[in-house]
């Protein structure tokens, strides 16, 4: 039961007794403050109804006075916050003055919303649009939302959302004429999108807003795939990235704003996994406003098929945020909670959660007929009238039907408009900072040099490997630090670890933001990183990366929650965000990148294509068969590489520490921002043959083939990728059998074709090409290399060495992969055509 004030002066050791009545009111209205949205009217029409709790059946004054209060249209579940001053400060804002509302402008706005869609209707009978009818009123809690907004000094609204509603809120929240989204639907000239673009009510949209106080805000929807919720962790990471680069005040300047539909809140676990991290250091953007446009079906599923909890938004709960269900018919109400949520959110910086409750006037889309499914609800549906004529009976407006005559016809001109116009495919703006980036197909101008002189490696080493005096250091970190102050001095070859550290020193040093996150990466899967020293005494933390020198940009390595869809998802956002910057998402091993497919698929693989817009985000996945069993193994290449067209994205495997330095570094200069997917290493982290020395960091460029210029009267051809290849070095050592050349393919993709070609020409004397891999024959890379290698040898064979085909990716026995590792390494130098 919440304490009242008087109360909690007992604490100071003042007791004041109650008053015996104060303390039946008190008793009373704590009861309906947490059981109270059981008991709410929420549904227009009547569907959910009460759900009466034996702990408010009370007859009292009080009873009747919180009833008014906490079971009317607005049902609001916040006891389960622990913060006191949370709770009072909800429980004073319900219990008080509700404060004046423009209805004017709501009833504008709700005018608007039905017409567009009965116009769209009218006109484009049988095209999907996924109306808002039924949920109108999310306009005036927009509107509301970014009232508070303004009045924080936001500048700008990042906004996800879903189908529904969307080509509503372009026009009326991001203001795109709206002649721009009836043209969508106009026929277009189908050679100009041939196998590209999207949808329209998947593209995003930009524009200006200008709030009831006239505060100008920006807004920002982000394009979305058809998965639902997948836009959710992305536009968390873009505005993160948006706050990150405006530097202080950042958290009030952009505010995120997530519209979910009752089921997909409910359903994809996308969803718990961003809520997850809305208060990590990492991650935290200071709050997001969730709403959700509940009508209580998805599809065709009922509420009561699609979750557990009475609410869908009860998935918010463990958060300790609070969740405001609100009968959408009563618009009032809605404009007070998202004026409620909106300045909670700006007050504590905590997500907050409204639960707009309506419904939906037509099928799911409107080419299907609900009637089939809920033939009751469709009947209430089609006797209910449009919510502005309910709302204007409510607030005796007058002249409503001249003022809807006039919006009608303004909408039909704009329909008009829009049938003469060719289509415009670009609904939105890149921001500024896109100006020096690009994406497209390769060129080979767009190299930088990415070697970094010898004296300065040195003057980065010192600063890697050096900490403040008095800090307790462990000793197995100590050594660490020690090998590789030797590696820095050219006194050892380098191996990955340091070739990353130093990496990153030359890449922030030099002004380009570093951000990488993954689960332990601070220490790394392997013990490769330690880029967090910590303190053996207390604990406290020195990061070496940020003590690089005066003036570096920020380095940023943080350990993410145990989730990959949602934190690759952010970083992905994020890498939209800040071109400028390295942003990298590391996997614990390869194939757990294979949870966040929809966000590989979907976004980084193909927002390039669908939307026209550009991330340079890295993915480093742990990959290689060294005997850990069926899911340690692989980190699914040949899922990769069929992604892979029209230079969408890079596929490499950087096979000594050197091509990994330069690999990072050449993604951070090139002004060429392509996703880029890194096969790293796990046992060749330590392999001697994938050392490096300094040299190699100094002058080199990051090479797509590592040509063989060891073996001499070559016979034969071994083309590989990754650590099978120092495994065929060993044993052409062992075999003494200089004649077969090994070639290491670093860039699967693009294809390096010439490079190829190149070391096919050096060793024409080679009567057999080999393709080697670890994987099984149909996993790998060698569906994708076979027909590239035959037309690359001409009339000379190509032959494969492979695992035998497997429906799971390796052997559960660390001894049988010997002997199937011993297997390929043999037949990789006898088999024969
Ligand atoms: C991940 C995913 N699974 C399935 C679908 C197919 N689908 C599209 S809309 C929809 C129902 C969504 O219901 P809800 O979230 O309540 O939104 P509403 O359409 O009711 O506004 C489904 C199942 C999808 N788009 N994405
Ligand atoms: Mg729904």
């Amino acid at each position: 039961m919440a304490t009242s004030t008087r109360n909690a002066a007992g604490s100071r050791g003042v007791v004041t007794p109650e008053p015996i009545e104060d303390f039946e009111r008190e008793r009373v209205f704590g009861l309906f403050r947490q059981f109270g949205y059981l008991e709410a009217e929420l549904n227009p029409l009547g569907l959910l109804p009460p759900q009466p709790h034996p702990d408010l059946q009370i007859d009292s004054e009080s009873a009747r006075e919180a009833r008014r209060i906490y079971c009317g249209s607005v049902g609001a579940e916040f006891m389960h916050i622990a913060d006191p001053e949370r709770r009072r400060w909800i429980q004073e804002r319900m219990e008080g003055d509700p404060g004046a509302i423009d209805r004017e402008r709501a009833l504008d706005l709700l005018i608007r919303a039905d017409l567009f869609e009965q116009t769209l209707q009218q006109r484009y009978l049988g095209n999907k649009r996924f109306s808002l009818e039924g949920n109108t009123s999310l306009l005036p809690a927009v509107d509301e939302i970014l009232d508070v907004a303004g009045e924080h000094g936001a500048l700008e609204l990042v906004m996800g959302m879903s189908h529904r509603g969307r080509l509503n809120v372009i026009i009326h929240v991001a203001k795109r004429p709206a002649e721009q989204v009836f043209a969508e639907f106009e026929d277009v000239d189908p050679r100009s999108v041939l196998g590209s673009g999207d949808v329209k009510y998947h593209i995003g949209a930009t524009g200006e807003y200008v709030t009831k106080s006239g505060k100008k805000i920006h807004i920002h929807l982000a394009s979305n795939p058809s998965h639902l919720e997948a836009v959710d962790p992305v536009t968390v990471g873009r505005t993160r990235a948006k706050q990150d680069r405006s530097g202080e005040g950042g958290r009030a300047k952009y505010l995120p704003l997530l519209v979910h539909g009752d089921a997909a809140f409910a359903g994809q676990g996308i969803t718990a996994e961003t809520l997850n991290y809305a208060d990590l250091a990492g991650y935290t953007v200071g709050g997001t406003i969730h709403v959700i446009v509940n009508n209580l079906l998805g599809f065709t599923t009922n509420a009561r098929e699609e979750h557990s909890s009475r609410f869908s938004a009860q998935l918010a709960r463990r958060q300790g945020v609070p969740i405001f269900h609100v009968n959408g018919e009563d618009v009032d109400a809605v404009m007070r909670m998202a004026r409620l949520a909106a300045e909670y959110r700006y007050k504590f910086g905590s997500d907050v959660v409204v639960d707009l409750i309506g419904y939906r006037r037509h099928g799911h889309s409107e080419v299907d007929d609900p009637t089939v499914t809920q033939p009751l609800m469709y009947k209430a549906i089609k006797e209910h009238r449009p919510l502005f004529e309910i709302y204007a009976k409510e607030i005796g407006a007058e002249n409503v039907t001249e003022e809807a005559a006039v919006i009608k016809s303004e909408f039909e001109a704009a329909q008009k408009a829009a049938a003469q116009v060719t289509k415009k495919p670009l609904l939105r703006e890149l921001p500024g900072y896109w100006g020096s980036y690009f994406g497209g197909r390769y060129k080979a101008d767009y190299e930088r040099p990415t070697g970094v002189e010898r004296e300065e490696l040195g003057a980065l080493t010192a600063r890697l490997t050096t900490y403040p005096g008095g800090f307790h250091i462990h000793p197995k970190v100590k050594k660490l630090l020690e090998q590789r102050a030797e590696m820095g001095a050219g006194k050892k070859p380098l191996d990955y670890g340091m070739a990353e550290a130093l990496a990153f020193a030359s890449l922030v040093k030099q002004g380009i933001p570093v951000r990488l996150s993954g689960q332990d990466s601070r220490r790394a899967t392997f013990n490769q990183r330690h880029s967090v020293l910590v303190d053996t005494e207390n604990e406290s933390e020195y990061v070496p990366l940020s003590h690089i020198a005066d003036g570096q940009a920020p380095c940023q390595i943080y350990n993410s929650p145990l989730s990959e869809a949602g934190v690759m998802g952010f970083e992905y956002g994020y890498s939209r965000d800040y071109p400028e910057a390295l942003v990298l998402w590391e996997a614990q091993f390869g194939d757990f990148a294979n949870v966040a497919q929809a966000v590989i698929d979907q976004f980084v693989s193909a927002g390039e294509d669908k939307w026209g817009l550009l991330s340079g985000l890295v993915l480093l996945l742990p990959h290689g068969y060294e005997g850990q069993g069926p899911e340690h193994s692989s980190a699914r290449i040949e899922r990769f590489l069929q992604l892979a067209a029209r230079d969408n994205f890079q596929i490499c495997q950087p096979s000594n520490a050197a091509q990994y330095f330069h690999l990072l570094r050449r993604q951070a200069l090139r002004n060429w921002r392509k996703p880029l997917v890194v096969f790293t290493p796990k046992s060749m982290l330590r392999n001697p043959d994938a050392l490096s020395p300094l040299e190699e960091l100094t002058h080199q460029r990051f090479l797509p083939v590592l040509p063989d210029d060891e073996a001499q009267d070559v016979k034969r051809i071994l083309i590989c990728t990754g650590k099978i290849g120092h495994e065929l070095r060993a044993e052409r050592e062992r075999r003494k059998d200089m004649s077969t050349a090994i070639v290491f393919l670093e860039q699967m993709y693009p294809f390096p074709e010439a490079e190829i070609a190149a070391e096919f020409e050096r060793h024409s004397g080679a009567r057999d090409i080999v393709w080697v891999q670890e994987e099984p024959s149909n996993m790998g890379a060698l569906f994708y290399m076979l027909p590239r290698l035959k037309r690359i040898a001409e009339d000379k064979p190509v032959l494969s060495v492979k695992r035998s085909g497997s429906a799971s990716p390796a052997t559960g026995s660390a001894k049988a992969h010997e002997v199937e590792q011993k297997t390929i390494l043999a037949l990789a130098f006898t088999t024969q055509g």
